[in-house]
């Protein structure tokens, strides 16, 4: 991974901070974005003391179209080469029925996990298929598999990634390119307090009698993706907690 130009959107929490320390620890460099200048600063500082390696911060919302064109095309010659895009910005908004939700939420669930990927894919991959080389990974979701109850449109999105993962695939397989969709149950970062509107009692809720995964248990399946021999292709990784068996079926105890 030494030297490899890693590009993680939503890189300053979770999963994404997660990808970028495992791979920031591999000697990559990193190209991070995300929304909050505070915290991409906080996190260049992190990764450059702790690993010695180079970061390039890249501010921009995945839902501005605009601004992401912006950010991308003014990336400096030496940062241009995007060895691997790791597409991870993405949140839910509320548990509301169908029926009963709230638009604006949504649009911006909409917005984010699937317009967002798409604009972002959409201006880093031509670079891949011009120089032979790179690996597209997708954030996906066990709730990309099948609806389940106050997920509806968070489902939706997911099952968008799923399709637009294949999409991508099907689209580069005469290329060197790869495309992995990963694919994670319940993994304890900020995504469920996101999802209740900060209510952290009722976040802790979702994960409380079992060992949720970590944000650093999905960096370690996505590196060992994007460390696979070149002519391996990883599809598609569904990680979940032991004791989650789908996206609702779980067991839960006293012990945690
Ligand atoms: C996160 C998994 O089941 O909480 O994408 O929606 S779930």
């Amino acid at each position: 991974m030494k030297n490899k130009i890693i590009f993680i959107t939503g890189s300053t929490d979770g999963i994404g901070k997660a990808c970028a320390h495992k791979f920031a620890s591999a000697g990559a460099r990193l190209i991070l974005n995300g929304r909050n200048p505070e915290k991409l600063q906080a996190l260049k500082q992190e990764l450059t003391e702790k690993y010695a390696v180079e970061v390039f911060p890249l501010l921009f919302d995945v839902r501005d179209r605009n601004a992401a064109t912006q950010a991308i095309e003014s990336l400096p010659t030496e940062w241009q080469f995007i060895d691997i895009l790791i597409n991870n910005a993405g949140l839910v908004l509320g548990v509301d029925k169908e029926h009963e939700g709230n638009l604006d939420d949504w649009e911006i669930v909409i917005d984010t996990n699937i317009k967002g990927l798409l604009t972002v894919t959409r201006l880093v991959v031509p670079g891949m298929v011009g120089r032979g080389r790179g690996h597209i990974i997708n954030i996906g979701s066990i709730a990309g598999d099948a609806a389940y109850p106050g997920g509806s449109i968070y489902c939706a999105t997911k099952s968008a990634v799923k399709a637009l993962s294949d999409g991508l695939r099907i689209d580069l397989v005469n290329t060197p390119l790869r495309v992995t969709n990963i694919k994670p149950g319940l993994v304890e970062t900020h995504f469920s307090i996101t999802r209740f509107h900060g209510d952290k009692a009722k976040a802790d809720a979702v994960y409380k009698g079992l060992k949720p995964l970590t944000g650093e248990d999905i960096a370690e399946t996505i590196f060992f993706a994007a460390s696979a021999p070149e002519h391996v292709q990883i599809a598609e990784v569904l990680i979940m907690p032991v004791n989650q068996a789908t996206a609702t079926i779980t067991y839960k105890n006293n012990n945690h």
